[in-house]
């Protein structure tokens, strides 16, 4: 078979990644190897065909069922040699090389290539062998399918097109809706409409300003007719039998939002690849989406084969059919989101803590073409475009949490949040309206091999040098023999740096004066304290004309405390919490 097998790609938020300072750098890194940390619970995904809550087929009497049908259209195309058929690899002649590297930046992926291949060529059937006699029934949801695009390449997105017209079986395919986010190629516009015109299920809307992907996929949404709505990217190809699977889930169980697997679509030569099985959709500090395979113990001991389906904490956020009532009673998504980047973490969170389940469903299968770069310009800025929407589903999801999200190198939004993120009223009403559960129960219920202790470390504070703990009493900060059964010695190093006792804060002050204890406030730069590791120096920011580093350093006689110059090889200026979650 003409299939290179790789491992999934991680898709990478490199913007976010960017931003993580370097004292946060060696912390993602370990929480990186937490993927491999035995999952503590995910619930034992359901069987065949069963029927769940939420189901339909109880107010709809009793249906049949029959074998997922294996509609291709393309199994024997007229041009077997053609470029790229089948979903090999294709090769250009080096002296193509030049039109290749000319054409790569029309859409980050070899276009030159892609508009040699056919746009209805089949691809290898990569779906585990079982899936091929699994039963689904008769009376599934008919679904339209939505695609948002912004100058995307003209093959690739009938390529898309095309293979869901081939590979979905018609009675199930309301239509498909294509959503235009203002694009500015001249063959999208009029060249597009005439393509399109020979199939009568697909529809075009366009917009009439750039609104980005999620407030055109709210536009698409909002004129769709079908039950289902199934949500995919303009630079796809979706594979044999992909769509009954998905609509059986949401059959069985309306607010569960099930996922095809990702394949992939080679960005150099367009083959169709194998991705490994067993894999989750999972996020990792600041919310960067990955994915993660599920512990070998955890397969064995519930049995799990490669066609169940994997419940996973988050969704890639490009491909998923939802139940388009339930899409609108859970809000569909913030509006306020711009672009590009989290509302896969809002629309994920907001399904678990609401009462749905994300799935995916190893029996749907579809290729994506993974970029090294979003190959359109973003209106503003893509960092802040990005981090601004991420701040709004953390301001609105991650209850105490949020902290971790802008402790991973997103302080200095804390600062100027309001101004930055605007207006979240809506959404935080729309989450109490719905009932949905806390962040905390997400983690443990939903994604309990995830890392998320709500402070960096905590308990007493050792002074090296002096070999006693600070001790607060009566407003006045001192030493004293360090003694765990005192409340009044206990102190937390939190995400927002903050060296704290309950409400109050230690905030490094003048050259002079040293120290100051003031009431806790996230958004004052002057109350975040530096300190890497165990036994390192406590370093604070001291702004008396020009700023300063200094580090919080003990009095050799133990009755003083007082900023310094920091000194590598000063023993009264390292510092030792009892506890260190992480650093
Ligand atoms: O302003 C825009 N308007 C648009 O219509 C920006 C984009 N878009 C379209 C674009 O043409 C494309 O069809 O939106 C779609 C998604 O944009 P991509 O392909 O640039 O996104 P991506 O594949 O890099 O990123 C993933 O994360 C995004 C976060 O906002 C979206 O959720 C994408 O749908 C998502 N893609 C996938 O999940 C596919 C698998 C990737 C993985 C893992
Ligand atoms: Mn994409």
């Amino acid at each position: 078979r003409p299939v290179k097998a790789t491992s999934k790609p991680t898709k990478k938020d490199v913007n976010a990644e960017e931003v993580i300072d370097k004292a946060d750098e060696k912390h993602v890194e370990k929480i990186g190897g937490s993927d491999v940390s035995p999952v503590k619970e995910i619930p034992k995904p359901a069987v065949k065909i069963q029927t769940g809550n939420n189901s339909r087929s109880n107010s709809k009497g009793k249906s049949g069922v029959h074998k997922v049908l294996a509609l291709d259209a393309t199994l024997s195309p007229r041009n077997a040699n053609a470029v790229g058929q089948f979903g090999q690899a294709a090769l250009v002649s080096s002296n193509e090389d030049t039109e290749v590297r000319k054409r790569w930046d029309e859409g980050h992926f070899n276009v030159y290539l892609s508009d040699k291949i056919p746009v209805d060529r089949a691809i290898p059937d990569t779906r585990p062998e079982t899936c091929a006699q699994n039963l689904v029934h008769d009376d599934l949801p008919s679904t339209s399918v939505i695609f948002c695009f912004v100058d995307e390449v003209w093959s690739t997105l009938l390529r898309s097109v095309h293979s869901v017209l081939n590979r979905s079986p018609p009675h199930l395919l309301k239509e498909i809706i294509l959503v235009d986010d203002f694009s500015t190629k001249d063959n999208l516009k009029e060249p597009l409409d005439k393509y399109m015109s020979q199939f009568p299920k697909v529809r075009i809307v366009r917009l009439k300003e750039r609104q980005g992907l999620i407030r055109a996929r709210l536009a698409g949404a909002a004129v769709a007719k079908g039950e289902v709505l199934t949500f995919l990217d303009s630079h796809v190809e979706c594979n044999v039998g992909w769509l009954e699977p998905l609509l059986e889930r949401v059959y069985l169980d309306r607010k569960k939002v099930p996922c095809p697997v990702i394949e992939v679509i080679s960005d150099k030569d367009m083959s169709y690849m194998l991705v490994d099985n067993f894999q989750r959709g999972i996020f990792k500090w600041p919310l960067v989406f990955g994915w993660s395979a599920i512990p070998e113990e955890y397969i064995k001991k519930h049995n799990m084969t490669i066609s169940d389906p994997i419940r996973c904490p988050v969704m890639a956020g490009g491909l998923f059919s939802i139940d388009k009532k339930y899409f609108y009673e859970l809000g569909a998504y913030d509006p306020g989101l711009d672009v590009w980047g989290g509302e896969n973490m809002e629309i994920s969170f907001k399904i678990w803590m609401c009462g749905g389940e994300i799935e995916i469903i190893p029996c749907s299968r579809v290729g994506h073409i993974f970029r090294g770069q979003n190959p359109y310009k973003f209106p503003k800025d893509r960092q802040k475009t990005v981090e601004r929407n991420l701040a709004r589903v953390a301001e609105v999801w991650l209850d105490e949490y949020k902290d971790l999200f802008y402790g991973h190198g997103y302080h200095h939004l804390v600062e100027k949040k309001a101004m930055v993120i605007g207006n979240l009223t809506d959404q935080i009403e729309l989450r109490k309206k719905l009932k949905c559960k806390s962040f905390k129960w997400y983690l443990d219920n939903v994604y309990p091999d995830m890392n998320a202790p709500l402070v960096k470390a905590e308990g007493l504070i050792f002074n090296r040098g002096l070999r006693k703990c600070l001790n607060l009493q009566k407003g006045s900060l001192l030493f004293e023999t360090c003694d765990l059964s005192k409340q009044s010695q206990h102190f937390n190093y939190t995400w927002m740096r903050n060296f704290r006792q309950q409400d109050v804060c230690v905030a490094p002050q003048s050259m002079r004066s040293g120290f100051a204890l003031q009431e806790c406030d996230n958004t004052r730069a002057e109350q975040r304290w530096f300190h890497k590791s165990s036994n390192s120096a406590l370093v604070g920011w001291v702004s008396e004309f020009v700023s300063h580093h200094m580090c919080l350093e003990a009095g050799p006689q133990g009755d003083t405390l007082r900023l310094n110059s920091c000194e590598t090889s000063n023993a009264f200026q390292k510092w030792q919490f009892t506890h260190y979650y992480t650093l």
